[in-house]
């Protein structure tokens, strides 16, 4: 039985890739970081008492930030396959927390390498590093691949430019079978709330259901390659299958701005929107002009503005991949569109709004935690 190792295994690529594996046989390890609230929700469904003869899930507590403790693991585990997935993912909040996001974006990806070497697991550990369209930032090339060069923008993309490198490096000096998928933005229901998509199919799902006025976002004009997150997992276990490891963008091919996905997020919701003013300028609002099946909203409320807040210091303002190498070699292609994620998205969030709303309506207090 194959055993594989992800970091990162409580965010939403790793659930999925948790998922992905146990259908395949593997015995999955994941590394989870010691919180005050339970924080394994998107992995409960396949959870397994340990006490269980033969469980083929476990958890270690961890941290990137930790040499010993994921050099420990590594040795308990001895794992045929290695995921890092694990990452302060919100570029918006790198700046913030620009140098705790370069340890563990960054230097947290030469612990992982350098743990493999130490523990002379270079022959038998395959290494994956969740790299990032952020890297191209300020595009130099119209779509980007492989060969396009990258200019990071935000403390998060040059910390994953480092993980990107010193992953390359470590294959090249020491034979360790390590790759970098360069993925571009995918989502799903299990999307992180402050997420550009996740945050709109959750505001409109609770504007329809009245249990929020108005959603504030930042920047309507950016335009992304947004693809859904259990195609994109599919593509991490594949790239570890090759006799040679290489680094592949993984991608749709097709791009739709902000604006696009409230338009069918709020349709998707019962809710035909009408724009006003340019993403940038903070004055832009959207307004409901009919909803007959979102009872939350009148006809003339203002459902979206732009607030200031949420622009980014430095913006990447496009980002669309070109996937040619990865149909080519792996005969990859994602099989669900963003118009099917969007979908997806908004009636989980609506499902979930309406419980909140019939709670709401027996008298029970509800609060719906926002950014
Ligand atoms: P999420 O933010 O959903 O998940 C991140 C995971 O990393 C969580 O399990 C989180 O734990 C864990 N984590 C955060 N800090 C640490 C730490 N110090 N030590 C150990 N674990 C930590 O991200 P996604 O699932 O969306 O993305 C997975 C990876 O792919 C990330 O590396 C991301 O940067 C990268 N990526 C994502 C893309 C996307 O569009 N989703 C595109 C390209 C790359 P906790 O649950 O406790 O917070
Ligand atoms: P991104 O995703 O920065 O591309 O990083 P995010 O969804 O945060 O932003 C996408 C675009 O939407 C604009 N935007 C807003 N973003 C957020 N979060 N909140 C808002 O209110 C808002 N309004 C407009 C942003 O400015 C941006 O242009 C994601 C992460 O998953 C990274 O970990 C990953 O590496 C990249 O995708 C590929």
């Amino acid at each position: 039985m194959k055993k594989a190792l992800i970091t990162g295994i409580t965010g939403q690529d790793g659930s999925y890739l948790a998922e992905f594996l146990l259908e395949k046989g593997y015995e999955v390890h994941g590394i989870k970081r010691r919180a005050s609230l339970f924080n394994t929700e998107r992995v409960d469904h396949i959870y397994e008492d340990p006490h269980v003869e033969h469980a083929r899930f476990k958890l270690h507590y961890g941290d990137l930030t930790d040499t010993s403790n994921l050099t420990r693991i590594l040795r308990e585990v001895e794992p045929d396959e290695v995921y890092n997935l694990g990452a302060q993912s919100h570029v918006a909040v790198s700046f913030e927390a620009p140098e705790y996001t370069a340890d563990v974006d960054a230097i947290g990806t030469l612990r992982l390498l350098e743990a493999i070497r130490f523990l002379g697991l270079e022959k038998k550990t395959r290494f994956y590093q969740a790299s990032t369209s952020e890297l191209y930032g300020l595009v130099q090339e119209i779509p980007q691949k492989e060969t396009t060069p990258f200019y990071p923008r935000s403390p998060y993309a040059v910390a994953k430019m480092y993980a990107y490198w010193i992953t390359v490096n470590y294959r090249e000096s020491y034979g360790i079978y390590a790759c970098n998928g360069i993925l571009f933005n995918h989502e799903s229901p299990r999307r992180g709330e402050t997420f550009v998509t996740r945050k709109i199919t959750r505001g409109i799902a609770n504007i329809a259901q009245g249990l929020e006025s108005c959603l504030y976002l930042g920047n309507m004009d950016s335009l992304r390659d947004w693809g859904h997150a259990k195609d994109y997992v599919r593509m991490q276990w594949m790239m570890l299958q090759q006799e040679q490891p290489e680094d592949f963008v993984i991608a749709t091919g097709k791009q739709i701005s902000v604006r696009e996905f409230v338009r069918m997020s709020a349709l998707e919701a019962g809710i035909t929107v009408e724009f006003s003013g340019e993403g940038v300028d903070e004055h832009a609002t959207v307004t409901a002009v009919a909803g007959e099946n979102a009872p939350g909203v009148k006809v003339g409320d203002v459902i979206v503005r732009v607030d200031p807040r949420y622009f980014r210091p430095a913006e990447v303002e496009t980002l669309l991949g070109d996937p040619a190498k990865a149909k080519e070699k792996l005969g990859w292609v994602p099989e669900i569109t963003v118009e099917e994620m969007c979908a997806e998205m908004v009636a989980s969030d609506l499902d979930k709004a309406k419980r909140h709303a019939l709670l709401k309506s027996h008298g029970h207090h509800v609060s719906v935690a926002k950014e």
